[in-house]
């Protein structure tokens, strides 16, 4: 094994929207397991749009990065050597981690997959944090009725790509927004969706909508917020349920855009609004991982991953989410699985 690895640092704060300069690739000994740990080698990393509020030194529900620290993020790797109960050399684990391609965890804190049951890169995006975002967020937080019309942004991504289809499941009709012909190529083609709205080639918002959802807004899950969710407030119906599960269009927004806001809808609508984060649910997620494996497996749900190779190309992966690179689930293959 080699001697030393390289590692993603947070070089400094970025203001607005991020760029290369805010990530420092450090070469470093690849660290020793401590009392209770793990060393683990990156196979797939994940980027996430979260991560951009790590970057900033403020009170969130994600912890704030550290400059001159290691950044973290989700992986799927391979323990090479093991102080913990439970693993052994070759046990392939998820966990957070670092961007990095050796890590070492608390044993405790890493959890097995079977390498057998599907590919590796699924445990990070469907059958992972974004697929239990969408199974819980539409069954538990919206939950749409058939019938109903369902619609969700950021539509052909790792979450919203299988909470349209889980809304199908439910017997919904399902209308995407999402940033190219390709992507609603692949919403209406792939995944069943009734129809897929190429946001960037729309003038008005409003009138695809209405041309989309002639009957009104049942169910929105929004991904992204900004103008397009403007324009799902003013098309909601009567009881219309919302979820609000991201809000990628203002996160490197360096002020907040003011009103006139679109909340007198929900007056005229008695709509029901919630935030919501995954982790809420984690205690059923056992669940959640179970029921996506079986619709995989059957081919219920169908999911796209975009694969960036290489660990000195994350930044350029993470930037990607805010222009709308990926179709699916952006992840990164540091090492391949030999297993
Ligand atoms: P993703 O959808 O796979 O990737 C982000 C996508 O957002 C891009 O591909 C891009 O697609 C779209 N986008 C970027 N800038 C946009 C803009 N200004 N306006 C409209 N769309 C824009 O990412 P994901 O991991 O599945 O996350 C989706 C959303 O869910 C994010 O807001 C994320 O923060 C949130 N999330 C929340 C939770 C939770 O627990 N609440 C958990 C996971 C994720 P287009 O080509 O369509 O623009
Ligand atoms: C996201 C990814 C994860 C996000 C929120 C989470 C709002 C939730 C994390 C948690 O539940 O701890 O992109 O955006």
């Amino acid at each position: 094994m080699a001697e030393t690895h390289h590692v993603y640092k947070l070089a400094d704060r970025p203001r607005g929207t991020p760029t290369e300069d805010a990530f420092e690739y450090a070469e470093e000994a690849i660290p020793e397991p401590g009392p209770g740990e793990a060393l683990v080698r990156t196979i797939y990393m994940s980027v996430d749009p979260y991560m951009r509020d790590r970057m900033r030194d403020t009170e969130s529900y994600a912890e704030p990065w550290d400059v001159g620290e290691p950044l973290h993020c989700g992986v799927v790797g391979e323990v090479v050597e093991s102080n913990g109960a439970g693993f052994e050399a070759g046990d392939v684990v998820t966990g957070e981690l670092n961007w990095a391609e050796y890590a070492t965890a608390p044993a405790a804190e890493l959890t097995q997959v079977d390498p057998n049951r599907g590919p590796l890169s699924a445990y990070l995006g469907v059958l992972g944090m974004p697929g239990n975002t969408a199974y819980f967020g539409v069954n538990e937080v919206i939950q749409p009725h058939a019938g109903d019309t369902f619609v969700v942004t950021g539509a052909a991504g790792a979450v919203g790509s299988v909470a349209g289809q889980i809304a199908k499941l439910n017997g919904a009709r399902v209308v995407g927004f999402a940033g190219s012909d390709e992507k609603v190529e692949f919403l209406e083609e792939d995944l069943g969706f009734d129809v897929g709205i190429n946001y960037k080639e729309v003038d008005d918002y409003g009138a695809a909508l209405r041309e989309a959802a002639p009957h009104g807004v049942d169910s929105y899950f929004d991904n992204v917020g900004g103008p397009i969710t403007d324009a799902v407030f003013n098309h909601l119906n009567v009881d219309a349920s919302v979820g609000i599960c991201g809000q990628i269009s203002l996160y490197n927004a360096t002020e907040l855009p003011t009103g006139p806001r679109k909340l007198m809808n929900l007056i005229q609508t008695r709509a029901t609004v919630e935030g919501f984060l995954v982790s809420d649910f984690s205690e059923r997620f056992d669940k959640s991982a179970k029921q996506l494996g079986q619709w995989v497996a059957d081919g219920t749900i169908q999911y796209r991953e975009t694969v960036t190779e290489g660990l000195e190309n994350a930044p350029d992966a993470f930037l990607g989410l805010f222009e709308g690179d990926n179709i699916g689930k952006q992840l990164v293959q540091v090492s391949e699985y030999e297993g």
